[in-house]
């Protein structure tokens, strides 16, 4: 790719462009949707541009090894979902106040409507909060320039700066110009400043006033970005930022009153360039702010206009739902509600605004190995007669809370399961048997697991080890043995911590072998029961995505199931007991999609009348 070149890229193709672009040498995260595709594009062009990139254990480690890579003044860059970055906070609030040498942009990408994530949360707010510059790009070609603008505005602020974006601007694609790389040539060296780096009261107490500061040269800064600007100037105001600021446009053309509304697109949100929103504001009659999620910008334009002594009504979440992601649809009618208009969906091409994807419920793909663990435990509570509680953790496997299976009693964060099991196993009066996978446990759950150890908490622990961070997309984690740099690496495995944590039943099982699985979870609930301390099992198998790409490409040879038609009693049992989605009723019959099945035997374990065999 060529510089002056146009490319259609997603938004965080673009962010990794601009990260190309910016000079960063180091670029580190932990995957999550809506944030997944930056690192995954930079491992793919690490090697070309002479960055180093990792895939880190979890997103407080990879914002500390981008923190080190600045202090060493190195330009890096490091990205995660924004409850990543609730993981990265601790170290990310005192690194505004060491402040950075080398610019380090952490990327927060948000998921308003909860499209793969635990809650809905705007990390906007960490600005304030953390006392760090928060930006935030309306376009794929705004992504990548604003990701170089930040990374080169932390470096001469010396402050890390975050860049938010959101599901639908990470994964929506547009027309990208390229710009130049340029070369890398800085070494990395830290130079010893225990002062400015180490953060004990008597240097925090300094730091803090210093960090005051320097957001105030930030301000100006922002106050000349040309990432903001003024569109028309009618007297009527809208301020937008973010997708929604695309939005805004498109619903003035629509509603035909481009002319008559003059609109402040916003990009630097944290500090907020007062001179040029009080410039905004002194002529406008009311002022609308369309924002996804908080009311950011709206409070604080409302706080300004107190200050400024004017009396201008401005509207905001009254208007622009609190709740969910914003769509065109949505600021079409807050737009219209605004300027009194009358809204007639033919006004506005309804289709276009209003059509949706029929939906899919979410399910385990045929063969996972999670399915085959899960009709495990189910088995092993059965036989064993135990009134058991299931608290689970965040990955493919969460989806055991739904029938068949309905295995999963809590989901919180990930690591939360084995801290929870730490108390439920305490105070619940029930035998608690926790899942986690082994990104998860990797990524949060060590220290909880030391603590029902250390803690007396009894509880199973079933490790489900598919050998890649599977829900996000296969990235390589600590167990897989290889990195994002692609080298070959020792794996680190769950049953080595578990037995260096103190657990004394650490045990490795096949979940495509029944039977042994059901007997290995037997015997870890007679471990607890019999007051032995905590149990855990890895139940590891590789991904049956993994397994079935493999099979195609040739390497290995799967044995797949049939279904013997004159055995068939068409009792559904495998369905209802599997919900494998490989299994079809065909009549009074099942028959198995040989495309989808990867021989696990599942369904054959399942059948009572020995109907199913493997070919
Ligand atoms: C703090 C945080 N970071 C990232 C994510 C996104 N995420 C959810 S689960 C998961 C890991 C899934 O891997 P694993 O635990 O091995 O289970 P698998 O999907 O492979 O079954 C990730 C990265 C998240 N929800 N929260």
């Amino acid at each position: 790719m060529k510089e002056q070149q146009v490319v259609l890229m997603l938004g965080n193709e673009a962010i990794a462009r601009g990260a190309i672009e910016a000079g960063v040498q180091v670029a580190t995260a932990y995957p999550g949707t809506p944030s997944t595709e930056i690192l995954e594009t930079l491992s793919r062009e690490a090697r070309r541009y002479g960055m180093y990139v990792e895939w880190s254990t979890n997103e407080k480690v990879a914002f500390e090894v981008a923190l080190a890579a600045s202090y060493c003044g190195l330009r890096s860059l490091t990205a995660m979902k924004h409850v990543g970055v609730n993981v990265a906070s601790d170290a990310l609030f005192s690194s505004a106040y060491t402040g950075v040498r080398g610019g380090l942009t952490i990327v927060s990408a948000d998921d308003p409507s909860c499209h793969s994530s635990q809650n809905e949360q705007d990390n906007r707010l960490y600005g304030p909060h953390a006392y760090i510059p928060v930006v935030e790009p309306s376009s794929p070609q705004e992504a990548k320039d604003i990701t170089v603008y930040s990374i080169e505005l932390s470096e001469l602020h010396k402050l890390p700066f975050m860049l938010r974006t959101t599901t639908r601007l990470s994964h929506s694609r547009g027309p990208v110009k390229l710009g130049a790389v340029p070369e890398r040539k800085r070494i990395g060296r830290f130079e010893r400043s225990p002062e400015s780096f180490v953060c004990l009261p008597v240097n925090a107490r300094r730091m803090r006033a210093k960090l005051v500061e320097k957001l105030k040269s930030v301000e100006e800064s922002f106050n000349n970005s040309p990432f903001n600007r003024v569109l028309g100037d009618g007297r009527l105001g809208v301020i937008a930022c973010g997708l929604a600021y695309s939005y805004v446009v498109d619903a003035l053309r629509l509603l035909k009153i481009d002319d008559k509304v003059s609109v402040l697109k916003i990009s630097t949100l944290h500090p907020m360039p007062r001179p040029l929103l009080k410039s905004f504001l002194e002529d406008k009659e009311k002022v609308l702010v369309v924002e996804e999620l908080e009311s950011f910008i709206e409070l604080q334009v409302k706080a300004l206009c107190h200050d400024m002594g004017l009396h201008i009504p401005i509207q905001g979440k009254n208007l622009i739902p609190l709740v969910g992601e914003l769509t065109p649809l949505r600021v079409v009618e807050g737009l219209a509600h605004f300027l009194g208009l009358k809204l007639t969906l033919s006004s506005t091409s309804p289709e276009s605004l209003t059509l949706q994807p029929p939906p899919r419920p979410p399910i385990l793909c045929a063969g996972c190995p999670h399915r085959s663990t899960f009709y495990a435990i189910k088995q092993a509570v059965k036989r064993k007669g135990v009134d058991a509680i299931f608290p689970s953790d965040i990955g493919c496997y969460t989806l055991g809370y739904y029938p068949p299976f309905e295995l999963v009693d809590t989901t919180i964060c990930m690591g939360a399961g084995v801290g929870l099991s730490c108390g439920l196993a305490k105070f619940s009066g029930k035998f608690v048997i926790a899942t986690v996978g082994e990104s998860t446990f990797l990524h949060a759950c060590i220290p909880a697991l030391i603590n029902a150890v250390h803690n007396t908490s009894s509880f199973v622990l079933v490790v489900l080890d598919n050998g890649v961070t599977a829900m996000t997309g296969h990235q390589p984690n600590p167990a897989s043995g290889y990195n994002a740099m692609g080298q070959r690496v020792k794996p680190v495995l769950p049953e080595d911590i578990a037995k260096a944590c103190g657990v004394s039943f650490c045990r490795v099982v096949d979940p495509y072998n029944i039977e042994e699985t059901v007997t290995c979870i037997m015997d870890a609930i007679e471990h607890v029961k019999q007051g032995l301390g905590p149990a855990v099992v890895v139940a590891r198998r590789k991904c049956s995505l993994l397994l079935l790409r493999e099979s195609r490409r040739g390497e290995i040879k799967l044995s797949k199931c049939v279904v013997c038609e004159e055995l068939c009693k068409g009792c559904m049992v495998c369905i209802k007991t599997t919900g494998c989605p490989a299994l079809i009723p065909r009549g009074s019959r099942v028959i198995i999609d040989a495309n989808a099945c990867t021989g696990c035997g599942l369904c054959e374990h399942a059948c009572p009348y020995n109907a199913i065999r493997r070919m």
